[in-house]
């Protein structure tokens, strides 16, 4: 296998105004399916094609953001290697233990520069998409209901730091910088995309002073013809839409970004293309991010929101 160390997003934890409201949104509209509720009062769910137990949880609080974001890696053994990489490079570890959140392992937590809680994991409960065991369909019913992503794919932090954060993801745990645009004054990386695999990104850094903000959680569709159909599921529920449906020029990905109920921006987007070891990291002007179209290249401008509304 050539993917080790860090596999992949494994799992978001989002903090929403109101439960029920919530629950009702990531449901019914995003069509996640729950699979389970724990004694905090937190709910799991996972996409239709998601094999493991769960990759998005959504707890109620007083203010909406990001609780921690969570990668998984490749056994047990990867997981201990990279708490002492982590600590040998002058981090704080914390082991959260086997069972905390439903049906995953023990976890191994850092907090970023940017003020961010990361989790790392091996071990997450298959429960398998509800098709056959044998000769599987290529879909089935689950992934017909609301906006039906295929995976939690990838998320984009704000705070400060970001450059120190890069060095961690980079050298501590083999991520590869993938593109970047460049600050007004060209003296340094205002944004960072950056990939464990070879998707475009993983998880993607702004700068921002603020520490431990959320810009967005990013959800896969299959095609252009299902982000259309997500926008048109999003207009049916009145859910408020930032950008799209666009093109990223940064990732090429094809995207609207919207709010859910309580103000978290998330993402549904297809496309983007493959990276390998050999990669060129790809690098945008701050001009480029907007007229450039690094942003909308549709329509070559940096939204005000888009470096301003974060949770
Ligand atoms: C994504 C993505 C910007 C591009 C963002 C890209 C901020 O969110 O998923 O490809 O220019
Ligand atoms: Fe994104």
């Amino acid at each position: 296998m050539a993917i080790k160390g860090v596999m992949r997003p494994g799992h978001a934890q989002i903090r929403v105004l109101n439960l029920e409201e919530g629950i009702h949104f990531y449901r019914e509209v995003m069509g996640l399916i729950e699979t389970g509720r724990d004694e905090q009062g937190r709910i799991y769910f996972k996409t239709w094609d998601e094999y493991d137990h769960n990759s998005f949880i959504i707890r109620e609080a007083a203010t909406a953001g990001i609780d921690f974001f969570g990668f998984k890696v490749l056994d047990d053994a990867t997981l201990t290697q990279l708490e002492q990489d982590l600590r040998a490079y002058g981090l704080d570890t914390t082991r959260m233990p086997a069972g905390e959140m439903l049906e995953t392992g023990e976890r191994v937590r850092f907090v970023t520069p940017t003020g961010h809680t990361i989790e790392l994991y091996a071990e997450k409960t298959c429960v398998g998409n509800d098709s056959a065991e044998f000769n599987p369909a290529p879909w089935n019913a689950n992934a017909e209901k609301g906006m039906a992503p295929i995976r939690m794919d990838h998320c984009l932090l704000y705070g400060p730091n970001t450059a120190e954060t890069k060095k961690i993801f980079t050298d501590v745990l083999g991520f590869q910088l993938v593109e970047r645009t460049l600050t007004p004054e060209q003296d340094g990386e205002i944004a960072l995309w950056m990939s464990c695999s070879n998707k475009a990104h993983d998880i993607a850094f702004v700068e921002h002073p603020e520490p431990g903000k959320l810009h967005h959680v990013a959800f896969l569709l299959e095609s252009w013809e299902k982000v259309l159909r997500a926008a048109d599921i999003m207009s049916m529920n009145k859910i408020a839409v930032d950008i799209g449906p666009t093109r990223h020029g940064v990732t090429r990905g094809c995207t609207i970004y919207a709010w859910d109920p309580s103000g978290n921006r998330f993402e549904t987007f297809m496309g983007g293309y493959q990276t390998y070891p050999d990669h060129k990291p790809i690098t945008w002007t701050f001009e480029g991010l907007g007229e450039g179209g690094g942003l909308d290249y549709t329509h070559r401008k940096l939204h005000d929101t888009f470096l301003t509304v974060v949770t």
